[in-house]
Order: structure tokens, then sequence, then C-alpha cells
């Protein structure tokens, strides 16, 4: 155990990250930046040779900076899966995905094939760290005996094995994976204090805990959020009926010091918050995960609220769907991110399709349209255009000027503010009809 701290301290481990995705290339990036010999592992042929190039096939600010300079310094190598021999690696860190299926059981089979293959090249002394976000007892009771049944070797004694999950959220990836706390639970106190060294090298604050306890954290946290929100979207459904704004019931609610109610929103996407409750319900029994199923429920329902809202309000506009063209502002999941993994855009706009709606689309970040028409910029978008849906409130869409705007529209156009990027009275001084999501006023 000694020499492998030793060789964390003088920088000679040579560490393997397996997955270069989201998670797995900025890891595989920031190690070698701290001075580690770091080979990214991938499946596809495209990302590896990308990297190889220096050309990083993640878009995340500051990554494709951090890729070029530590390929040309001989540092980051990438290399195909089938070309790694993982005996040569002093650790490796898992970064591969962990879906759910359709019913919303968890997905492990790119964590058991990656699994296998880590097997194959495990060796004594070698330090194994999970960093995908896994239901509980995942590290005691598959990872652990999967890796010991095939190399024959005990976890502790002959090789370390650790939970490390990750915790940046894309768009600030490189800077949250160095500045968030980081959760490092070994199987025990020897992984434990490995992999803490390991993490130490590039995260500015460790804090050890065990595997199964580290587990349940990283899904707490997502669980949180996602509950939290689907309060928030109740209460925007509570406000609506009551004729009042969400907006000012929130802001208030919040000046209690111990209250911090989130934004409603058009629905939660991205690829953690609407899959990591499930995971971390998926093996307890129905009688204890009631409340988050129901936060899911909730989120989950938001698109058709959103669609509702607008068909509603071209009827009250004497608009006939076969006739009108909607325009849907954004297609990423959340603010500035050229991301539309699991957006709330794929239901609104399928749905608007499925009805016969002309649905255009523009997102500043995202060539995403999901079956819509994609417009070039936002005057291109709202051309011509009914109402407008807005998605994703990104930053160029707060600063938009109505006035400027209100002439490319046709007669009586509406707007659907899901994010409330607008100041519903400027919108109605142009002429606009004005309908926010929690803003219980009508026109
Ligand atoms: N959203 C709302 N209202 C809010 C906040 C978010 O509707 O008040 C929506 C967003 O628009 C988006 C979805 O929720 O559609 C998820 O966005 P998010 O900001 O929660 O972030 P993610 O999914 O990009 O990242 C989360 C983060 N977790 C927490 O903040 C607890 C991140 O730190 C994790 O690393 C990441 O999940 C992950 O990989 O697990």
């Amino acid at each position: 155990m000694e020499r492998l701290v030793k060789s964390i301290q003088d920088r000679s481990l040579r560490l393997s990250v397996l997955g270069s995705g989201y998670v797995g290339l900025p890891t595989a990036a920031l190690f070698a930046d701290a001075g580690f010999s770091v080979e990214a592992v991938d499946v596809r042929r495209e990302v590896v040779d990308a990297v190889n190039s220096c050309v990083s096939p993640v878009r995340e600010p500051g990554l494709q900076e951090l890729v070029e300079r530590n390929v040309l310094a001989g540092r980051l190598k990438s290399s195909l899966n089938s070309q790694v021999d993982l005996r040569k690696s002093d650790a490796v860190i898992i970064s591969v995905q962990t879906p759910i299926y359709k019913s919303k059981k968890p997905n492990l089979s790119f964590l058991k094939k990656a699994l296998k293959e880590v097997g194959r090249g495990c060796h004594e002394g070698i330090l194994v760290v999970v960093s995908s976000t896994i239901p509980p007892g995942t590290m005691a009771n598959l990872v652990k005996p999967t890796l010991e049944a095939l190399t024959g070797l005990r976890v502790e004694s002959d090789f370390y094995l650790a939970y490390v999950p990750e915790r940046i959220a894309p768009g600030r990836a490189l800077q949250e994976f160095v500045e968030s706390p980081r959760l490092v639970g070994g199987i025990g106190p020897n992984s434990t204090r490995v992999a803490s060294e390991l993490f130490k090298a590039v995260c500015k604050n460790v804090i050890e805990t065990d595997a199964t306890v580290a587990e349940v954290a990283k899904l707490a946290e997502n669980t949180f959020r996602d509950v939290n929100i689907a309060f928030a979207n109740q209460l925007a459904l509570i406000c609506e009926h009551y004729g009042i704004d969400v907006k000012k019931v929130i802001k208030l609610a919040n000046t209690h010091p111990r209250v911090a109610i989130h934004n409603p929103g058009p629905g939660v996407g991205g690829p953690c918050l609407p899959k990591d409750p499930y995971l971390l319900i998926s093996g307890v029994k129905s009688s204890r995960r009631d409340l988050v199923r129901t936060a899911r429920r909730i989120n989950d329902s938001m698109p058709s609220h959103v669609v509702e809202m607008a068909l509603l309000a071209l009827k009250d506009a004497g608009k006939e769907v076969r006739n009108v063209k909607v325009t849907v502002l954004g297609t990423a999941y959340k603010a500035d991110v050229a991301d539309s993994r699991l957006s709330p855009a794929n239901p609104i706009i399928r749905r608007l399709l499925r009805l016969g709606i002309k649905v255009t689309a523009y997102d500043p970040y995202c060539q995403e349209s999901f079956g819509a028409e994609m417009a070039r910029d936002l005057h291109c978008a709202v051309r011509d255009s009914d109402c407008i849906i807005v998605v994703t409130d990104h930053a160029e869409f707060k600063k938009v000027d109505l006035k400027l705007l209100r002439s490319e529209f046709k007669e009586k156009p509406i707007i659907i503010d899901a994010r409330r990027v607008f100041d519903p009275n400027i919108a109605k001084t142009f002429g606009f009809k004005y309908y926010g999501l929690g803003y219980g006023f009508t026109n």
C-alpha cells in the first residue's frame, strides 16, 4: 500500500479511466494535468481518434484546452477497450454509464462489462475506483465479489477498491471536479486511504466514508433536488389555481432562513435527476419509496402541463391548431449547456407535432430539434409564429428585446413562459398574450 501511495505522491502512478464521456474525459484530463500518465479508454473509435488528435469530443468549457495541453505533453492518450492492457495500470477509474430500463430498473450492463475488463487486468496492488452512479449496495454485492471471483485476489489485502461518486454538472464540470467536496468510500480502510490519496491530487477537499454511505449520499443529493423541484412545480400549479405568482411566493418563502425552494419549470431533464431517484429506490419495498416516486411523477407531468397551457392560450386567441406555428425556445435540458439529454423539450415538441402543429425550435447551443424544424437564429425561429414556448432559460433568451421581435410574429402572438424569463408586464406592453408557469393571472 505504501508503494502505491508513494507512486501517487511522486506522480509515477499510471492511471486508466474506463469511459471517456461527460465524466470520464474530464476525469482523465484533470489527472493528466496533475502530472499523472493517463489512458482514457472508450469503445467508440471516433472518441479515441478525436482525443489522440487533441480534440475534445465532449463540449465542456475549458476541456478542449486541457485535452490538447496534456495530449501534446504526452501525459494523456486514448485507447480502445480492446487495445488496453490494464496489467500496466496502477489504478483504474470506472466511469461508464448506468442508465435505467423502461421499467425504471437499473441497467448495470455497462458496469458489468467494465468489471469483466478490469477483472482481466486486475493485479496485486492495483486500486480500482468506481465513479459511475450506482444503486446502493452495488460495491459490496456486485463489484467486490465479481472482481474477487475473476482474479482470485482479496480486496483490502491484495488490491484496493473504492466508490468515489462524481458531483459535476455539465457546464461547470472542471471547476466542480476540483472544488466540490469529494466523497471517497472504500470497501475498507486501506482502500479508503489510497483512493483518498489519489483524489487529493486533484480535488481540494476529500471526505472519507465507506462505500455504501457514499453510494446512498450521491443518490440522495440528486433525489433531494428532484423532490425539491417537484415541490416547486406543485406550488406553481397551486398558485395558478389561486391566481397569484409562484415567483413571488417562492421569493418570500425563501426569506425564511431555513427554507430554500427551487424553481418550477417545464420538467426535469439531463443525465442524472430523471434517473438517480429510481436507482436510490430500486432495492426497497414500495411503502418506503412513495415520496420519491411521486416527485418523479410530478416532474414528468410538467411537459404535458406546458402543452395544455399552450393549447388553451391558442384557443383563447381563436387560433386553430392546424393553422398555427409554434416556436420552442431551447432544446437543451438546462440553461447555457449544449446538452439535450432527456430534455423536456422532447415530449413537448413531439406532442405538439402529433397534434398537427407546425413546430420550429431554436437553441443557441444545441442542434437537437426532436423532430421540429430547426431555425438558425432567433429571428428566423419566430418569423410568422403564433406562439413561443420558453423551455430553456438560456442567458440569450433572458436578454431578448420583445419590442424588436414583435414585428416578426403573426397577429395576437402568445408567450408560454415555462421558465419565467420574461417580465409579464413588458410582454403585455408590446402586444403579447403572456402565460407564465405558476403565473396565475390571465391577460
Ligand atoms: N431544474 C429545475 N428547477 C431548478 C433546478 C433545476 O427545473 O430549480 C431542472 C433543470 O432545468 C434541468 C434539471 O432540473 O432540467 C436538472 O438540472 P440540475 O441543475 O439539477 O443539474 P444536472 O442534472 O446538470 O446536475 C446534477 C447536479 N446535482 C445537484 O445539484 C444535486 C450535479 O451536481 C451532479 O453532479 C449531477 O446532477 C450528476 O452528474 O449527478
